[in-house]
C-alpha cells in the first residue's frame, strides 16, 4: 500500500487549521498530516499536538522561530523521507488548497515524480482573488518560464505531490530559498533531475479567515532568485554552444 504524508505548514493558523484537516481526511481517509509548526503565537501548535493525540494520522512537528515556508516543508521532508512515506504532499492551511482535489493529485503520482495542482492549465480556477493577486501570480509564471525556460504554467504553486524516490535524488541541503520561490526552486530541481512534472487542474479559494504572509520580502527574493537562476542557466546553455564543449563529450 501507497504510504502518503501531507506536509502543512503553519503560522498562525489556528482558525484554518481544523477545517483543513478535516477536509484532508474526508477526501483521503488513508493519509498521515504532518503539521509544521514555527511558534504560532496564536497556539496552533497546541491545537495540533492536542489533535495528534486523538488521532493517529495527525502528527505535529513544532520549530521555535519563523524561518519561512521552505525551511518548514524542508523540515518536513525530512521527517517524511525518515518514516518511509512513498509520497510527500505540500498543501496550505488555510482553505485555498481543497481537499476535495487531493485525490486527483495522488492518483496522478503513480506516473509522475512531481504532480502540481494548477491554476493556470484549462480546468484550473481560482475564486475570490483581487485583481493585484491574479496579475502577481500570472506575472510571476510567465516571468519564470521565460527567465528558465520551465514548461509549467504554476510553478509557484503550493499544493503538490512528490514521488519520495524523486526527492531522495534532490540535493536539498542547498536550498535555500525562503519564501515562495521554494516552489519554483523545487519544480526547477525536479525537472534538471529528468523528473517529469504533471499539472492537475485545481480550484485554488482564497483564505477566508486567518491573515496572508506574502509579503515585499517573498516577491523580492522570488524575482532575484529567478533572475540569478535564469542568467546561470542562460550563461551554461551558451557555454554548451561553444566548440570543443559538450560535443567533445557526446563523442566519448
Ligand atoms: N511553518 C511556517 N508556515 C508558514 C510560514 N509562512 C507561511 N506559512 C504557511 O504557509 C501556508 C501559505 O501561506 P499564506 O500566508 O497562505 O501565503 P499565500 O497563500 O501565498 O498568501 P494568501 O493568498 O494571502 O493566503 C499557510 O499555511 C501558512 O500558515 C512560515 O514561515 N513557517
Ligand atoms: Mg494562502
Amino acid at each position: 500500500m501507497t504510504r502518503t504524508l501531507v506536509i502543512i505548514p503553519t503560522y498562525n493558523e489556528r482558525e484554518s487549521l481544523p477545517r483543513q484537516l478535516e477536509a484532508v481526511h474526508a477526501a483521503a481517509p488513508d493519509v498521515d498530516v504532518l503539521v509544521v509548526d514555527d511558534g504560532s503565537p496564536d497556539g496552533t501548535g497546541d491545537w495540533a499536538e492536542a489533535r495528534s493525540r486523538d488521532d493517529a494520522r495527525v502528527h505535529v512537528l513544532r520549530r521555535t522561530a519563523k524561518n519561512g515556508l521552505g525551511a518548514a516543508y524542508l523540515a518536513g521532508f525530512a521527517w517524511g523521507l525518515d518514516r518511509a512515506y512513498d509520497l510527500l504532499c505540500e498543501m496550505d492551511a488555510d482553505g485555498s488548497h481543497r481537499g476535495a482535489d487531493l485525490p486527483a493529485l495522488l492518483a496522478r503520482a503513480s506516473s509522475a515524480d512531481l504532480v502540481i495542482g494548477s491554476r493556470w492549465v484549462p480546468g484550473g480556477e481560482v475564486v475570490n482573488w483581487p485583481r493585484h493577486r491574479l496579475l502577481l501570480s500570472t506575472g510571476a509564471n510567465t516571468y519564470v518560464r521565460l527567465a528558465l525556460g520551465l514548461g509549467v504554467h504554476d510553478a509557484t504553486a503550493g499544493f503538490r505531490v512528490y514521488r519520495a524516490d524523486m526527492l531522495r535524488r534532490l540535493a536539498l541541503d542547498d536550498v535555500e530559498s525562503q519564501g515562495y520561490c521554494f516552489q519554483v526552486d523545487m519544480a526547477w530541481r525536479v525537472v534538471r533531475a529528468g523528473g517529469t512534472v504533471v499539472e492537475v487542474p485545481i480550484t485554488f479559494v482564497e483564505r477566508e479567515v486567518g491573515t496572508s504572509k506574502m509579503s515585499g520580502a517573498i516577491i523580492r527574493e522570488a524575482l532575484l532568485k529567478v533572475t540569478a537562476w535564469g542568467v546561470a542557466h542562460r550563461v551554461h546553455q551558451l557555454a554548451e554552444l561553444l566548440p570543443g564543449r559538450s560535443r567533445s563529450a557526446q563523442r566519448d
